[in-house]
């Protein structure tokens, strides 16, 4: 069966996941990447993420896992895996790491890694420290969501698990430091991108 290219993005808020994304798809636009983005995606996510991000439900942290969870699996089912299928490239703002990151490290959640997500051939970190993050939101206009509005220990401890899961798993997790410009953030990411675009072809 062919297989596709799976890239992801974590990091805390305002880290330049979405500019990275953004950069990266332009650059392989003649592959026509298909480019998601997490909570969301398909009906079943985009409900879910009103409800988990800006419904103001309180949710059990299990509770909110779960929905996290669902919502990709949905998204898995109805576009990752065929598109994989069919040897495409995949790039998702975020993924599976944001559940252990957020409901585990950041709420003490067990949380594990389901047999029926595939594991992304290659995550990019993007490592900023938690009150950079939320300066460059602030000054962008952007308004906090649900999790967002967690306090800073809160944000602090998503962060530490991001290092650590970065630490345990280097080969697929490669940390870059979000403070440089865009640009030298996105050469980073092509100079491990590229070869193996190239050995798509
Ligand atoms: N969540 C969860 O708890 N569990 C899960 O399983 C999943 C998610 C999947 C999703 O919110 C929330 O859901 C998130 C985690 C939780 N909440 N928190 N925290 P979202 O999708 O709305 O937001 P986000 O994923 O946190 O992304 P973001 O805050 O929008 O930021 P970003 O995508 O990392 O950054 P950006 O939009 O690319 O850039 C932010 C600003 O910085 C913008 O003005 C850029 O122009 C600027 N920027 C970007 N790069 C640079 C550099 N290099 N230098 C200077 N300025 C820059």
């Amino acid at each position: 069966m062919a297989r596709g290219l799976f890239i992801t993005f974590e990091g805390t808020e305002g880290s330049g996941k979405t500019t990275q994304v953004e950069l990266l798809g332009q650059k392989l636009s003649s592959r026509q990447p298909l480019m998601v983005r997490e909570p969301g995606g398909t009906e079943l996510g985009e409900r879910l993420r009103e409800v988990v991000l800006n419904s103001g439900m309180e949710l059990d942290g299990e509770a909110e896992m779960y929905l996290f969870m669902a919502a990709r699996r949905q998204l898995l089912h109805e576009l990752i895996t065929p598109a994989l299928a069919l040897g495409r490239i995949v790039i998702a703002d975020r993924y599976h790491d944001s559940t252990l990151a957020y409901q585990g490290g950041g709420r003490g959640v067990p949380v594990s890694w389901p047999a029926t997500f595939p594991r992304p051939d290659m995550t990019f970190l993007l490592s900023l420290p938690v009150h950079k993050g939320r300066e460059r939101q602030l000054s962008a206009g952007k308004s906090a969501d649900r999790v967002e509005r967690e306090s800073i220990e809160f944000h602090n401890r998503v962060a530490a698990e991001y290092e650590r899961l970065a630490g345990a798993e280097p080969e697929r997790i490669t940390r870059l430091d979000a403070s440089e410009p865009r640009e030298a953030v996105h050469h980073k990411v092509m100079s491990r991108v590229k070869p193996a675009v190239d050995a798509l072809s």
